[in-house]
Protein backbone atom coordinates (compact mmCIF):
# COMPACT_ATOMS: atom_id res chain seq x y z
CA UNK A 1 0.00 0.00 0.00
CA UNK A 2 1.31 3.30 -0.77
CA UNK A 3 -0.05 6.60 0.96
CA UNK A 4 0.61 8.63 -1.49
CA UNK A 5 2.18 12.68 -1.12
CA UNK A 6 0.25 13.68 1.82
CA UNK A 7 -1.09 16.91 2.51
CA UNK A 8 1.41 17.42 5.08
CA UNK A 9 4.05 16.07 2.89
CA UNK A 10 2.93 18.87 0.27
CA UNK A 11 2.64 21.81 2.22
CA UNK A 12 6.00 21.06 4.52
CA UNK A 13 7.72 20.63 0.59
CA UNK A 14 6.02 24.13 -0.20
CA UNK A 15 7.50 25.80 3.43
CA UNK A 16 10.93 24.56 2.27
CA UNK A 17 10.74 26.48 -0.62
CA UNK A 18 10.81 29.70 1.35
CA UNK A 19 14.20 30.76 3.28
CA UNK A 20 11.73 33.01 5.78
CA UNK A 21 8.79 30.65 6.39
CA UNK A 22 8.21 30.10 10.19
CA UNK A 23 5.97 27.08 9.37
CA UNK A 24 3.07 29.25 10.80
CA UNK A 25 0.61 28.86 7.80
CA UNK A 26 1.87 25.33 7.44
CA UNK A 27 0.48 24.64 11.25
CA UNK A 28 -2.24 26.74 9.96
CA UNK A 29 -3.66 24.57 7.24
CA UNK A 30 -3.06 21.16 9.50
CA UNK A 31 -5.13 22.50 12.07
CA UNK A 32 -8.15 23.54 9.64
CA UNK A 33 -7.61 20.31 7.81
CA UNK A 34 -8.79 18.64 11.46
CA UNK A 35 -11.54 20.63 11.41
CA UNK A 36 -12.62 19.71 7.81
CA UNK A 37 -12.27 16.52 8.57
CA UNK A 38 -14.46 16.11 11.37
CA UNK A 39 -16.79 18.16 9.40
CA UNK A 40 -16.99 15.55 6.37
CA UNK A 41 -17.42 13.07 9.10
CA UNK A 42 -20.52 15.17 10.36
CA UNK A 43 -22.01 15.78 6.72
CA UNK A 44 -21.55 11.82 5.78
CA UNK A 45 -23.06 10.84 9.04
CA UNK A 46 -25.80 13.29 8.35
CA UNK A 47 -28.53 10.75 7.25
CA UNK A 48 -27.93 8.76 10.77
CA UNK A 49 -27.48 11.16 13.29
CA UNK A 50 -29.70 13.96 13.87
CA UNK A 51 -27.63 16.93 12.54
CA UNK A 52 -30.14 17.54 9.84
CA UNK A 53 -32.98 20.23 9.54
CA UNK A 54 -33.01 23.88 10.92
CA UNK A 55 -30.62 24.89 13.92
CA UNK A 56 -34.04 27.24 14.93
CA UNK A 57 -31.62 30.32 14.56
CA UNK A 58 -30.38 32.80 11.76
CA UNK A 59 -27.52 33.77 10.37
CA UNK A 60 -25.83 37.63 9.28
CA UNK A 61 -27.91 37.11 6.31
CA UNK A 62 -31.14 36.60 7.46
CA UNK A 63 -30.79 32.92 6.38
CA UNK A 64 -32.08 30.21 8.24
CA UNK A 65 -29.11 28.29 10.12
CA UNK A 66 -29.07 24.45 9.65
CA UNK A 67 -27.85 22.59 12.53
CA UNK A 68 -24.66 21.27 10.38
CA UNK A 69 -24.26 25.19 9.40
CA UNK A 70 -23.52 25.77 12.77
CA UNK A 71 -21.68 22.74 13.96
CA UNK A 72 -19.22 23.40 11.26
CA UNK A 73 -19.13 26.85 12.01
CA UNK A 74 -17.85 26.04 15.66
CA UNK A 75 -16.04 23.21 14.62
CA UNK A 76 -13.55 25.68 12.57
CA UNK A 77 -13.27 28.51 15.39
CA UNK A 78 -12.21 25.25 17.87
CA UNK A 79 -9.62 24.52 15.74
CA UNK A 80 -7.98 27.99 15.30
CA UNK A 81 -8.85 29.38 18.30
CA UNK A 82 -6.06 28.15 20.66
CA UNK A 83 -3.26 27.53 18.33
CA UNK A 84 -1.81 31.05 17.82
CA UNK A 85 -1.92 31.27 14.12
CA UNK A 86 -4.71 34.16 13.54
CA UNK A 87 -5.86 37.47 14.77
CA UNK A 88 -9.46 36.72 14.50
CA UNK A 89 -11.42 34.63 12.55
CA UNK A 90 -14.11 35.82 10.32
CA UNK A 91 -17.46 33.79 8.95
CA UNK A 92 -20.97 33.70 7.00
CA UNK A 93 -22.74 32.36 10.44
CA UNK A 94 -20.74 35.43 12.17
CA UNK A 95 -22.35 38.80 12.69
CA UNK A 96 -18.55 40.04 13.85
CA UNK A 97 -15.63 38.64 13.97
CA UNK A 98 -14.58 36.24 16.23
CA UNK A 99 -12.19 37.50 18.91
CA UNK A 100 -9.34 34.25 20.43
CA UNK A 101 -10.26 33.99 24.04
CA UNK A 102 -8.13 35.99 26.56
CA UNK A 103 -4.77 33.83 27.37
CA UNK A 104 -4.75 32.27 23.76
CA UNK A 105 -2.08 33.99 21.34
CA UNK A 106 -2.79 36.33 18.44
CA UNK A 107 -1.08 35.13 15.62
CA UNK A 108 -0.35 36.73 12.21
CA UNK A 109 -3.01 35.54 9.81
CA UNK A 110 -6.59 36.34 9.12
CA UNK A 111 -9.52 33.33 8.23
CA UNK A 112 -12.47 34.17 6.59
CA UNK A 113 -14.66 31.32 6.02
CA UNK A 114 -18.01 29.91 4.67
CA UNK A 115 -18.03 27.05 7.04
CA UNK A 116 -21.13 25.30 4.64
CA UNK A 117 -21.58 26.75 1.23
CA UNK A 118 -24.36 25.01 -0.25
CA UNK A 119 -26.36 24.43 3.10
CA UNK A 120 -29.74 24.71 1.66
CA UNK A 121 -28.67 20.99 -0.08
CA UNK A 122 -27.52 19.40 2.80
CA UNK A 123 -31.09 17.82 3.17
CA UNK A 124 -31.41 16.04 -0.24
CA UNK A 125 -27.89 14.91 0.08
CA UNK A 126 -26.41 17.39 -2.86
CA UNK A 127 -22.63 18.19 -2.32
CA UNK A 128 -21.69 20.91 -0.06
CA UNK A 129 -18.64 22.50 1.17
CA UNK A 130 -16.15 24.99 2.99
CA UNK A 131 -14.65 28.13 1.60
CA UNK A 132 -11.89 29.95 3.28
CA UNK A 133 -9.56 32.59 2.89
CA UNK A 134 -6.23 33.27 4.49
CA UNK A 135 -5.04 36.90 5.17
CA UNK A 136 -2.39 38.43 6.83
CA UNK A 137 -3.24 40.29 10.12
CA UNK A 138 -2.41 44.37 9.45
CA UNK A 139 -1.31 44.10 13.39
CA UNK A 140 0.10 40.72 14.61
CA UNK A 141 -0.90 39.68 17.82
CA UNK A 142 -3.18 42.55 18.46
CA UNK A 143 -7.38 41.19 18.22
CA UNK A 144 -8.10 41.92 14.77
CA UNK A 145 -11.25 44.54 14.10
CA UNK A 146 -13.53 44.20 11.08
CA UNK A 147 -11.42 47.01 9.35
CA UNK A 148 -8.69 44.42 9.17
CA UNK A 149 -10.54 41.76 7.64
CA UNK A 150 -11.81 44.50 4.45
CA UNK A 151 -8.59 43.76 2.39
CA UNK A 152 -9.21 43.10 -1.45
CA UNK A 153 -8.62 39.93 -2.92
CA UNK A 154 -5.58 40.21 -4.63
CA UNK A 155 -4.15 40.56 -0.45
CA UNK A 156 -4.92 36.83 -0.30
CA UNK A 157 -2.17 34.90 1.33
CA UNK A 158 -4.11 31.40 0.71
CA UNK A 159 -7.53 30.35 -0.44
CA UNK A 160 -9.57 27.29 -0.90
CA UNK A 161 -12.39 25.10 -0.02
CA UNK A 162 -13.39 21.43 0.23
CA UNK A 163 -16.04 19.51 -1.03
CA UNK A 164 -17.93 17.22 0.52
CA UNK A 165 -19.16 14.90 -2.25
CA UNK A 166 -19.02 11.25 -3.67
CA UNK A 167 -15.35 12.28 -1.77
CA UNK A 168 -13.96 14.83 0.44
CA UNK A 169 -11.55 16.88 -1.48
CA UNK A 170 -9.73 19.80 -0.53
CA UNK A 171 -8.33 22.44 -3.12
CA UNK A 172 -5.84 25.23 -2.16
CA UNK A 173 -3.81 27.24 -3.32
CA UNK A 174 -1.02 29.68 -1.75
CA UNK A 175 -0.07 31.61 -5.39
CA UNK A 176 1.71 28.61 -6.48
CA UNK A 177 -0.95 27.36 -8.79
CA UNK A 178 -3.83 25.33 -7.83
CA UNK A 179 -3.77 21.70 -5.93
CA UNK A 180 -6.61 18.88 -4.88
CA UNK A 181 -6.69 16.65 -2.19
CA UNK A 182 -8.61 13.61 -1.58
CA UNK A 183 -9.42 12.44 2.05
CA UNK A 184 -8.67 8.91 2.39
CA UNK A 185 -11.11 7.66 4.73
CA UNK A 186 -9.10 4.79 5.87
CA UNK A 187 -5.98 6.65 6.80
CA UNK A 188 -7.34 9.88 7.41
CA UNK A 189 -5.33 11.69 5.44
CA UNK A 190 -5.82 14.22 2.51
CA UNK A 191 -3.43 12.83 -0.38
CA UNK A 192 -2.74 14.73 -3.59
CA UNK A 193 -4.74 13.98 -6.26
CA UNK A 194 -3.75 17.00 -8.87
CA UNK A 195 -1.30 18.95 -8.90
CA UNK A 196 -1.14 22.75 -10.81
CA UNK A 197 -5.01 22.65 -11.82
CA UNK A 198 -5.84 24.12 -14.92
CA UNK A 199 -9.50 25.82 -15.70
CA UNK A 200 -9.51 25.26 -20.19
CA UNK A 201 -9.20 29.11 -21.28
CA UNK A 202 -12.60 27.86 -23.71
CA UNK A 203 -15.92 26.65 -22.70
CA UNK A 204 -19.64 26.03 -24.25
CA UNK A 205 -20.87 25.07 -20.43
CA UNK A 206 -22.47 28.12 -18.29
CA UNK A 207 -24.20 27.33 -14.70
CA UNK A 208 -26.76 30.27 -13.95
CA UNK A 209 -30.02 29.89 -12.20
CA UNK A 210 -32.27 30.78 -15.47
CA UNK A 211 -35.44 30.99 -12.71
CA UNK A 212 -34.06 34.24 -11.89
CA UNK A 213 -34.14 35.32 -15.82
CA UNK A 214 -36.90 38.25 -15.50
CA UNK A 215 -34.93 39.86 -12.81
CA UNK A 216 -31.37 40.19 -14.95
CA UNK A 217 -29.72 43.05 -15.96
CA UNK A 218 -29.68 43.32 -20.39
CA UNK A 219 -26.07 42.28 -20.17
CA UNK A 220 -27.51 38.68 -18.96
CA UNK A 221 -30.52 38.29 -20.44
CA UNK A 222 -28.44 38.91 -23.76
CA UNK A 223 -25.73 36.97 -23.12
CA UNK A 224 -27.64 33.93 -21.78
CA UNK A 225 -30.19 33.87 -25.06
CA UNK A 226 -26.97 34.01 -27.18
CA UNK A 227 -25.81 30.80 -25.43
CA UNK A 228 -29.10 29.22 -26.15
CA UNK A 229 -29.63 30.40 -29.94
CA UNK A 230 -26.29 27.81 -30.15
CA UNK A 231 -24.41 27.19 -32.83
CA UNK A 232 -26.62 29.18 -35.52
CA UNK A 233 -26.49 32.18 -33.07
CA UNK A 234 -23.46 34.48 -32.36
CA UNK A 235 -21.61 32.41 -29.98
CA UNK A 236 -21.63 29.53 -33.69
CA UNK A 237 -21.73 26.52 -30.76
CA UNK A 238 -24.04 24.80 -28.90
CA UNK A 239 -23.68 25.52 -24.80
CA UNK A 240 -24.94 22.55 -22.29
CA UNK A 241 -25.79 24.09 -18.77
CA UNK A 242 -25.42 23.11 -15.68
CA UNK A 243 -26.97 24.75 -11.96
CA UNK A 244 -26.21 22.34 -8.37
CA UNK A 245 -27.37 25.63 -6.32
CA UNK A 246 -24.02 25.09 -4.13
CA UNK A 247 -21.48 27.29 -5.51
CA UNK A 248 -18.42 24.60 -4.25
CA UNK A 249 -19.95 22.22 -6.49
CA UNK A 250 -20.58 24.06 -9.79
CA UNK A 251 -16.93 25.64 -8.95
CA UNK A 252 -15.18 22.32 -8.74
CA UNK A 253 -16.44 21.71 -11.96
CA UNK A 254 -15.73 24.63 -13.55
CA UNK A 255 -11.85 23.95 -12.08
CA UNK A 256 -11.80 20.15 -13.34
CA UNK A 257 -13.39 20.51 -16.70
CA UNK A 258 -14.18 24.38 -17.41
CA UNK A 259 -17.18 26.44 -17.81
CA UNK A 260 -18.77 29.65 -16.39
CA UNK A 261 -20.64 30.40 -13.39
CA UNK A 262 -22.57 33.29 -13.33
CA UNK A 263 -24.83 34.86 -10.06
CA UNK A 264 -25.11 38.57 -11.39
CA UNK A 265 -27.08 41.20 -10.08
CA UNK A 266 -30.69 40.37 -10.29
CA UNK A 267 -33.34 43.14 -9.40
CA UNK A 268 -35.33 40.50 -7.60
CA UNK A 269 -33.73 42.61 -4.41
CA UNK A 270 -32.73 45.35 -6.44
CA UNK A 271 -30.73 46.83 -2.57
CA UNK A 272 -28.79 44.31 -3.68
CA UNK A 273 -25.49 43.60 -5.44
CA UNK A 274 -25.70 40.34 -5.63
CA UNK A 275 -26.29 36.82 -3.93
CA UNK A 276 -22.71 36.02 -3.49
CA UNK A 277 -20.35 36.76 -0.69
CA UNK A 278 -17.18 39.13 -1.46
CA UNK A 279 -14.91 38.01 1.35
CA UNK A 280 -15.45 34.45 1.89
CA UNK A 281 -16.96 33.21 -1.45
CA UNK A 282 -16.01 35.64 -4.43
CA UNK A 283 -12.53 36.51 -3.28
CA UNK A 284 -10.99 32.95 -2.43
CA UNK A 285 -12.46 30.99 -5.43
CA UNK A 286 -11.58 34.10 -7.70
CA UNK A 287 -7.63 33.70 -6.03
CA UNK A 288 -7.99 30.06 -7.30
CA UNK A 289 -9.81 30.93 -10.34
CA UNK A 290 -6.85 33.38 -11.51
CA UNK A 291 -4.04 30.60 -10.27
CA UNK A 292 -6.05 28.23 -12.21
CA UNK A 293 -5.51 30.21 -15.59
CA UNK A 294 -9.08 31.13 -15.08
CA UNK A 295 -10.99 34.27 -14.42
CA UNK A 296 -13.18 36.34 -12.03
CA UNK A 297 -15.38 39.28 -12.33
CA UNK A 298 -18.15 41.17 -10.91
CA UNK A 299 -19.33 40.97 -14.41
CA UNK A 300 -16.74 44.04 -15.37
CA UNK A 301 -14.25 44.58 -12.46
CA UNK A 302 -11.88 42.18 -11.92
CA UNK A 303 -13.18 40.53 -8.37
CA UNK A 304 -9.48 40.79 -6.73
CA UNK A 305 -9.41 44.14 -7.01
CA UNK A 306 -12.51 45.13 -4.79
CA UNK A 307 -12.15 47.23 -1.87
CA UNK A 308 -14.14 45.56 0.50
CA UNK A 309 -16.55 48.30 2.25
CA UNK A 310 -18.28 45.63 4.94
CA UNK A 311 -17.31 42.08 6.42
CA UNK A 312 -20.18 40.61 4.76
CA UNK A 313 -20.52 42.38 1.53
CA UNK A 314 -22.31 40.67 -2.08
CA UNK A 315 -21.24 40.94 -5.00
CA UNK A 316 -22.38 39.83 -8.49
CA UNK A 317 -19.96 36.77 -9.69
CA UNK A 318 -18.82 35.70 -13.22
CA UNK A 319 -15.99 33.17 -12.80
CA UNK A 320 -14.51 30.43 -14.74
CA UNK A 321 -13.05 29.93 -18.63
CA UNK A 322 -11.45 33.25 -18.79
CA UNK A 323 -12.62 33.67 -22.57
CA UNK A 324 -16.06 33.03 -21.20
CA UNK A 325 -15.38 35.34 -18.54
CA UNK A 326 -14.17 38.23 -20.19
CA UNK A 327 -17.13 37.70 -23.17
CA UNK A 328 -19.77 38.53 -20.48
CA UNK A 329 -17.87 41.86 -20.30
CA UNK A 330 -17.80 42.63 -23.73
CA UNK A 331 -22.05 42.47 -23.01
CA UNK A 332 -22.01 44.50 -20.14
CA UNK A 333 -19.67 47.04 -22.26
CA UNK A 334 -22.22 46.23 -25.07
CA UNK A 335 -25.65 46.16 -22.98
CA UNK A 336 -24.90 47.81 -20.22
CA UNK A 337 -26.11 46.86 -16.83
CA UNK A 338 -29.38 47.57 -14.65
P1 LIG B 1 -29.91 30.07 -5.57
C1 LIG B 1 -25.83 28.71 -1.63
O1 LIG B 1 -26.82 29.25 -0.77
C2 LIG B 1 -25.24 29.85 -2.44
O2 LIG B 1 -24.70 30.82 -1.59
C3 LIG B 1 -24.19 29.31 -3.41
O3 LIG B 1 -23.49 28.23 -2.90
C4 LIG B 1 -25.00 28.93 -4.63
O4 LIG B 1 -24.26 29.00 -5.83
C5 LIG B 1 -26.12 29.97 -4.61
O5 LIG B 1 -26.26 30.41 -3.26
C6 LIG B 1 -27.43 29.34 -5.07
O6 LIG B 1 -28.39 30.40 -5.11
O7 LIG B 1 -30.53 31.43 -5.68
O8 LIG B 1 -29.82 29.36 -6.90
O9 LIG B 1 -30.48 29.19 -4.48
Amino acid sequence: MDIGTTLTHFLLEEERKYNDASGEFTRLMSDLTTAIRAISSAVNRAGIEDVLGQAGATNVQGEEQKKLDVLANTLILQSMEAMGHVAGLASEEMDEPYAIPAGYPKGKYLLVFDPLDGSSNIDVNISVGTIFSILKAPRPGVDATVEDFLQAGAEQVAAGYTVYGGCTQLIYSTGNGVHAFTLDPHVGEFVLANQDLKIPHETAEYAINASNRRFWEPAIQQYVQDCEEGKDGPCGKNFNMRWVGSMVADFHRILMRGGVFLYPRDLKKPEQPGKLRLLYEANPMGFLAEQAGGACTDGMRRMLDIQPESLHQRVPVVIGSKEEVDRVREYYEKYGSA
